[in-house]
């Protein structure tokens, strides 16, 4: 997506009125989405999947796609923000199920706008339901993207800005993290996903921009922390956890990729990403859909062709026959022909046979 401009500008125009924005969360069952989500909102607002049945674990309920709305304030900006949550896909269940509603759901808010874009008096209460980020979570194993994170990342980045984010990320040391990093982006590029990688322009943008963006795009895929739980840190209370070992600082710079995440989603690039998801992802859907539908109303036309094939047909099989039915009218006459030609000379022998007994009878009278 580098060839997108970044539209930047407009991100302070609204800051008393407030900001909506939508997030949705994406990625394997365990990740920590449901964590992160929390520790974004500074509250419970979702509550992790428990199980405490192990007759019934093995029921998968199936992926339940659910907005839940939270009202934050970000440095004084209020901030609408809707957190889809998607519940994990795992390796024993049909992903392709998941990956369709997945899809289908970001389908469905473009459907939705455009049917009321092609309304004739608009509906006051209508919401814009569109995902404006997708924040997809990879494991973090430390080897290298899974063929299920790159057809998934492949399918939905045409639909919606996927930002690709390690979750649980304080299971890896530091070089190991740069190299799984550096590993997840080759991949990218090498199956060509156009994540969104916050985009500029050297010559059009001005030099903070060009500098906040290739920063953030080098911290790709940030490295994710959560927790639901606050520690005590040189006497101040934070978001961490808690090890035998140490603590880690969900805000902290050095510890986690959080506070760059936070702030790029909702403050520095709150607006693009809202302005890429209107110009950009929404327009491409509603060309294709209504290009689509072009096809469909051309539909006649094509059966037209169809018609006018057969009807063609049917004309040189009639000419055809015809043709024959005149060869063997010719047959017909010829055969009739050579048997009057053979009738003729049987009559003409008969009549010189007839005349030769003749001779012959009269020949015997005169003899005798
Ligand atoms: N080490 C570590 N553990 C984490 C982190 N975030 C969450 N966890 C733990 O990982 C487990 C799963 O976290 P969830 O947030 O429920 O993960 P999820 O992706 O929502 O999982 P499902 O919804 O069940 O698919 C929980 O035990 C969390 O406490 C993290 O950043 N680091
Ligand atoms: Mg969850």
């Amino acid at each position: 997506m580098s060839h997108i401009r970044r539209l930047g500008g407009g991100r302070r125009k609204n800051v008393k009125k407030g900001f909506q924005f939508t997030l949705m969360v994406v990625g394997a069952s365990g990740t920590g989405r449901t964590t992160f989500v929390n520790t974004l909102c500074g509250s419970k607002v979702l509550s992790s999947k428990t199980c405490d049945n192990p007759e019934e674990a093995h029921i998968e309920d199936g992926i339940k796609i659910r907005p839940i709305s939270v009202e934050l304030d970000e440095d004084g900006v209020r901030i609408s923000l809707t957190i889809v949550d998607t519940p994990g896909f795992g390796d024993n269940i049909d992903n392709e199920k998941c990956f369709q509603e997945i899809v289908g759901y970001l389908e469905t808010q473009y459907d939705d706008i455009l049917a009321e874009e092609s309304r004739i008096k608009r509906n006051p209460r209508f919401r814009d339901n569109r995902v404006h980020a997708l924040l997809y979570f990879i494991q973090p194993t430390g080897h290298a993207l899974r063929e299920i994170d790159i057809e998934l990342m492949r399918r939905l980045s045409p639909r919606v800005n996927v930002i690709p984010v390690i979750g649980r990320a304080d299971s890896l040391t530091p070089q190991e993290l740069t190299d799984f990093k550096k590993r997840i982006m080759e991949d990218i590029e090498h199956y060509n996903i156009p994540i969104y990688n916050f985009p500029f322009d050297i010559e059009e943008d001005d030099e903070d921009t060009v500098e906040e963006n290739s920063e953030l795009r080098d911290s790709l895929p940030f490295a994710i922390i959560g927790s639901d739980d606050f520690i005590t840190m040189n006497g101040a209370r934070t978001k961490g956890r808690q090890y035998p070992w140490g603590a880690v600082e969900v805000d902290n710079p050095e510890h986690s990729d959080f506070a760059k995440l936070r702030s790029a989603l909702l403050s520095s690039h709150l607006q693009d990403l809202k302005e890429i998801t209107h110009d950009f992802l929404y327009e491409n859907y509603r060309t294709e859909k209504l290009s689509k539908s072009d096809d469909q109303i051309d539909q006649p036309d094509t059966s037209f062709k169809v018609d006018e094939i057969a009807n063609q047909n049917v004309r040189l099989k009639e000419e055809q026959l015809k043709k024959e039915e005149e060869k063997l009218r010719d047959i017909e006459f010829k055969v009739q022909r050579e048997i009057q030609e053979k009738r003729q000379e049987l009559l003409a022998k008969e009549e010189a046979l007839r005349s030769l007994e003749a001779r012959l009878a009269s020949t015997q009278v005169a003899d005798a």
